[in-house]
């Protein structure tokens, strides 16, 4: 019998970095443990970076679990057969909703013989809660991005608290006590998936009966379109030369992404994750990211060392049209080219936005 863990919840939210430190965790409890990242686009910072930390991942593009549901059962045997996995724990796009109806329900009713299906986990960053919440209390009318939050958070078995370090101990104790009120079918559980504290309380969640599995979430697909229409997506590809013999891989990572922050701030246009890694031919990257226009980018992963070349990977959800997050990319790529003195030269630009959700599957709750 194998174990699904499917993990849910917006841009950013730290779901890959939630199932990198569950799955060690696991691992330590002597589980054989597989992920599985997904994404609209095909070449993926996540894969890159979750394959430097384990041995089995796999991953499902070009569309949603919802969407590439084939794809998805497949990917969970395949780990099996080949790994000899016994838990698979595995995270939809940070823009997908409904996944109980299509994804979880499915599952259970088609290959509950073999798996079984933990609870359906919302992984939630309180900055990006606290963001969503403040529109509201100012009175402002519910946006397409805030509805799409709200619908991941009111499908959740459990709800995941996650970056427990970047707030107060008071804070995430208002916060809690908030989502218990205002979520009462779900358990919610706070950690920090960067420092493992508090990660036991999610595992011990994920063994708990799924407290939310009959919910009927009347997602309203128009809404849900819309939101995930307003993002741009950019995966790009670079080829970077050292104009000189080398340049300082990390620093010309952070200059394009702090470049991207400042362009994002000034023009109002909401960040959901921009994900840059940089690859040396040895097999080093430093990986960087960035959840919030106008703050710095986090350093994930450094490279100490400097390069003579370099291949980069951009992934970026954005709130804007995809001509401007291709021009925002192009415009922080030339000022991290001067600034370390590098030559950079990219696949054409790809920014687009995801198509109208449709999904493989949609399956009602039993007796509903
Ligand atoms: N401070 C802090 N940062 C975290 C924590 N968990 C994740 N992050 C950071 O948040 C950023 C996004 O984390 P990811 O794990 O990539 O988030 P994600 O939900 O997988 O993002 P998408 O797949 O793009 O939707 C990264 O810079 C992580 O290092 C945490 O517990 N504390
Ligand atoms: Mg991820």
């Amino acid at each position: 019998m194998i174990t699904f863990i499917p993990l849910t919840g917006f841009l950013g939210a730290g779901k890959t970095t939630t199932m990198t430190t569950a799955a060690l965790a696991l691992q330590e409890k002597g589980h054989r443990v597989a992920v599985i990242t997904n994404d609209q686009g095909v070449e993926l910072v996540d894969t890159h970076l979750v394959r430097s930390k384990l041995d089995s991942v796999a991953e499902v593009t070009g569309g949603c679990f919802c969407c590439k549901f084939e794809d998805l059962v497949e990917a969970v045997v395949a780990l099996t057969e080949s790994d000899g996995v016994d838990t698979v724990i595995a995270e939809a796009v940070g823009s997908c909703t409904d996944l109980q109806a299509t994804v979880v329900r499915p599952l259970r009713r088609y290959y509950g013989e073999n798996m079984v299906v933990a609870p359906l986990t919302t992984v939630v960053d309180p900055l990006r809660h606290r963001a969503f919440d403040r529109a509201a209390q100012r009175g402002e009318p519910e946006s397409d991005l805030s509805y799409l939050f709200r619908q991941q958070l009111t499908e959740a078995d459990v709800i995941a608290v996650n970056k427990l370090d970047t707030i107060t101990a008071d804070q995430a104790e208002e916060l809690l006590l908030g989502l218990r009120k205002q979520y009462g079918d779900a358990g919610v559980v706070g950690y920090s998936a960067t420092t493992g504290e508090g990660v036991g309380t999610l595992l011990d969640a994920w063994e708990a009966p799924a407290g939310n599995h009959a919910v009927d979430l009347d997602v309203d697909y128009d809404r849900y379109a819309a939101a995930e229409a307003q993002l741009a997506w950019m995966n790009q590809e670079l080829e970077l030369t050292a104009a000189g013999e080398e340049f300082d891989v990390t620093a010309w990572a952070r200059t394009v992404l702090e470049h991207l922050s400042g362009w994002a701030a000034e023009n109002g246009a909401v960040i959901g994750h921009a994900k840059l890694s940089v690859h040396t031919g040895d097999g080093e990257f430093a990986k960087l990211s960035l959840v919030e226009a106008g703050a710095p980018p986090t350093e994930d992963r450094a490279l100490a060392v400097a390069a003579a070349d370099a291949r980069a990977v951009i992934n970026a959800r954005v709130a804007c049209e995809p001509q401007a997050l291709d021009r925002a990319v192009a415009d922080a790529v030339s000022t991290a080219d001067q600034a370390t003195g590098t030559r950079s030269s990219a696949t054409s630009p790809v920014s687009f936005k995801p198509g109208y959700p449709r999904p493989v599957h949609r399956l009602a709750p039993a007796g509903a």
